[in-house]
């Protein structure tokens, strides 16, 4: 049989299948047990001996031809099964990238409160923080509201362990705590969450609040009316805005009031203030004869949805981000 016959059989029978199993299988029928190069292979021992050696060349020859063939045609098959599956593929690799779309972004609360602390340390006070639960000493004793005082019940809360803790109702225990530990003058302010039962458009059983406590030995009530309407001010980034104190009550601060201010055509109520309670600084240890202090709440929540005009204070706690996602 003519070896080069064989050798263009096998390239077009090669050429003519597309998979690694069929081409395997056309191998076979050259290279195989049976396949026509083993076969011409056998034949040689017939051979008369003088032709033997040229004849075994030529067919090795022939059969390195065919495996050359056969892993250039295999080659192929690999490249284009590779091209085939790229051209299927839904990814596009020369397209822009998408961006990162799980970047994150601060919650209007936490804006709210880094640029009130930014305020308030450019004023002189520091930031302070403390423990959510605590003792009923520290939430109701220790500010002149003993047991059964009529106005805890205006701070009804959650308790913990037989009413012997309790989720705060302010953050003032922790100005408490401050005042204990570190002698005057001293400038705080205390944010953090507070708890209250109460529940609805304007009410969240958590919210925020933020305290702050001056202890001096020459401030008065007329410092403390001055600090919280340049606050507003600075905080509204509104120098117009007008402030107003309304006589009020609390058990802490004598005298009280409530802090009002003039915006957009109403008087709004923001917070509540006074002259610390000669008793509360008795109890932590300072001497009233020769200290003055002031303090002030207002709700944090309240404050960002004035300023961010939102009209129902349960978004800030839904977690939807189409609402979140604004605050970037
Ligand atoms: C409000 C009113 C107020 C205080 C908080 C305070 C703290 C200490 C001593 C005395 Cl340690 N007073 N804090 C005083 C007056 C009012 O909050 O409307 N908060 C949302």
């Amino acid at each position: 049989m003519d070896l080069q016959h064989i050798v263009s059989q096998a390239k077009e029978m090669f050429s003519k299948v597309d998979n690694g199993h069929a081409l395997d299988k056309a191998k076979s029928k050259f290279l195989g047990k049976s396949g026509v190069i083993t076969d011409q292979l056998r034949k040689i021992r017939e051979l008369p001996a003088e032709e033997k050696a040229t004849a075994g060349q030529a067919i090795n020859h022939a059969k390195n031809q065919i495996e050359e063939i056969l892993k250039h045609r295999k080659d192929e098959i690999i490249e284009h099964k590779l091209q085939r599956e790229m051209a299927d593929s839904s990814i596009d690799i020369t397209l822009p990238g998408r961006g990162n779309r799980t970047d994150g972004s601060y919650h209007p609360i936490s804006k709210t409160l880094d640029r009130i602390a930014f305020l308030f340390n450019s004023m002189g006070f520091s930031v302070i923080d403390g423990p959510e639960i605590e003792s009923d000493y520290y939430n109701f004793t220790a500010l002149n509201q003993p047991q059964n005082h009529p106005a805890r019940s205006m701070h009804d809360t959650f308790y913990l362990a037989d009413y012997e803790y309790l989720l705060r109702t302010h953050t003032s225990p922790m100005q408490i705590r401050h005042m204990e530990e570190f002698k005057p003058p001293l400038r705080v302010i205390s944010p953090g969450r507070v708890y209250r039962v109460d529940s609805d458009a304007t009410h969240s059983p958590m919210f925020h609040q933020l305290e702050g406590l001056w202890v001096d030995d020459n401030i008065s009530f007329s410092n403390l009316k001055g600090l919280t309407r340049e606050f507003l001010r600075a905080f509204f980034e509104n120098d117009a805005i007008d402030v107003r104190f309304r006589p009020s009550y609390f058990p802490f601060t004598e005298p009280s009031a409530e802090i009002d201010m003039f915006f957009e055509n109403s008087w709004l109520e923001v917070g509540g203030c006074g002259m610390v309670h000669p008793k509360v600084l008795k109890n932590v240890g300072i001497d009233s004869d020769k200290y003055q202090a002031f303090a002030f709440g207002m709700g944090l929540d309240r404050l960002a949805m004035i300023r961010y005009k939102i009209e129902d204070l349960r978004l800030f706690f839904e977690n939807d981000i189409r609402f979140l996602s604004q605050f970037t």
